[in-house]
């Protein structure tokens, strides 16, 4: 009997995947190598069902020999192990962010005289489209909640971005690329107080109240699916915070990251330009404590951000600090740096990777923005957050377009700044 190697995500299982196992079946023994959590979270999102699930309903589909695990994109390891005489896959791959893992399997199998055999694909079905219609019906602040932990367990690095608006939320949402034989996107969404604040033409100095940012958060939610992390400044009073925590729980909000300063926030990006109090550790850490007690769900993560180098108190500090908060029940921690170079965010994450107990680590390299996420992924960090980019990018844009008009008392020479009328009716579906 010839062996047949089918491999799949198997989250969304339609008759399109049927007809592959049919097929195989007609060549011989057919092994099934489903894709761990971690796999297809690294290439498109987190599967909808675990990968036990995945693997009991494969197993239990007629013409499936055998169930194994794929824990690489490619195809190789689980070929070199079984040396099947066949592969089987739809011939959809032959172009596209696959086409790089299609030629690795056909040259693996030429080792032992192994055959690629490509099925038609089977029109009308397309996972893309069920998973942007599930996105449409939306989902539930339970699930969304619960998603940012189980990304930091799955991912070795989760990518955030800036929104402060129901539009940017889409931008987050929605962006992709294809890089190599991935598809790129954004993990989740990280309110910022100096984009909420900015978008509101008011200064970032906690002035913006937290009704407001609620709304804020609201807008977003309505109209995204992925995990929310808020900015939430310094937290405020002890017991203010703990309301906050509970209404972000309740809406759905996956996080919130607090920083241990007192008095007037002032951004941290001015460093020592500007008067600035660090929190005493322990009023922190009662903070951290209080909020933590507060929350009702396991899933809400409270993110202690240190500032600690922005204040130039030293590592010595930041990494004294970074134990105290993690004692008092932090789930994560955020390190912060205004330099331009990120030396002294990597010397402090050395010094963290030496913890016994350690979070997940946040870093915001927005002046240190040279360092690739991977090399701060080798340096321990987990959580990479473009803080403000979406709204440093339109401003431009619109001063251009405001300008132009001014200059030309008409507006056909800012077109050249504009989208098409026609694009921007139908950005948003629905309108027509
Ligand atoms: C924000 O985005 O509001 C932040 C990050 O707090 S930073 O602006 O770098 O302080
Ligand atoms: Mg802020």
């Amino acid at each position: 009997m010839k062996t047949v190697y089918i491999a799949m995500s198997a989250d969304i299982i339609h008759h399109g995947h049927i007809n592959i196992i049919k097929e195989g079946r007609k060549l011989g023994n057919v092994i099934v190598g489903i894709l761990t959590d971690e796999v297809i979270a690294s290439y498109k999102r987190f599967p909808l069902l675990n990968f036990e699930q995945r693997k009991e309903i494969i197993s239990n589909i007629a013409g499936v020999s055998k169930v194994i695990k794929q824990d690489t994109l490619d195809y190789t390891p689980n070929l070199l192990a079984i040396r099947p005489d066949y592969v089987v896959h739809g011939d959809d791959w032959r172009e596209g962010p696959q086409k790089h893992i299609r030629k690795k399997v056909i040259e693996t199998l030429k080792e032992w005289g192994g055959e690629l055999v490509e099925i038609p694909y089977t029109e009308g079905v397309s996972i893309s489209l069920l998973d942007e219609k599930l996105q449409e019906i939306g989902t539930t602040p339970y699930i969304r909640r619960g998603k940012l932990r189980k990304l930091l367990s799955l991912k070795p690095m989760v990518r955030i971005l800036e929104a402060h608006n129901g539009l940017t939320g889409l931008i987050v949402e929605k962006t992709r690329v294809s890089s190599g034989d991935k598809i790129k996107s954004f993990d989740g969404i990280w309110i910022s107080s100096l984009c909420d604040s900015t978008a509101k033409g008011k200064p970032d100095i906690e002035l913006v109240d937290l009704t407001s940012r609620l709304n804020t958060v609201n807008e977003i939610l309505e109209v995204t699916t992925k995990p929310i992390i808020l900015d939430g400044d310094t937290g405020g009073k002890i017991e203010h915070f703990i309301y906050t925590v509970r209404s972000l729980e309740r809406l759905g909000v996956s996080a919130i990251i607090i920083e241990d300063k007192v008095g007037l926030k002032k951004n941290s990006l001015f460093g020592t330009d500007v008067e600035q109090t660090q929190d005493s550790i322990e009023n922190f850490q009662a903070k951290i404590r209080a909020g933590k007690k507060a929350q009702v769900t396991d899933d809400f993560m409270i993110i202690a951000r240190i500032e600690s180098l922005i204040l130039k108190a030293g590592l010595d500090d930041a990494i004294k600090r970074a134990k105290a908060y993690i004692e008092a029940g932090a789930d994560g921690i955020m390190i912060h740096s205004k330099e331009k170079k990120p030396d002294e965010i990597l010397a402090f994450c050395r010094e963290y990777n030496k913890f016994e107990n350690r979070v997940p680590l946040v870093a915001v390299p927005t002046s240190y923005n040279s360092i690739k996420e991977d090399e701060l992924a080798a340096a321990g960090v987990n959580m990479v957050i473009y803080a403000n980019h979406l709204i440093r990018s339109a401003y431009p844009a619109m001063v251009k377009t405001a300008e132009s008009i001014l200059l030309n008392e008409r507006s056909l020479e800012a077109e050249e700044y504009t989208m098409p009328i026609k694009e921007i009716l139908t950005l948003i579906p629905g309108g027509k």
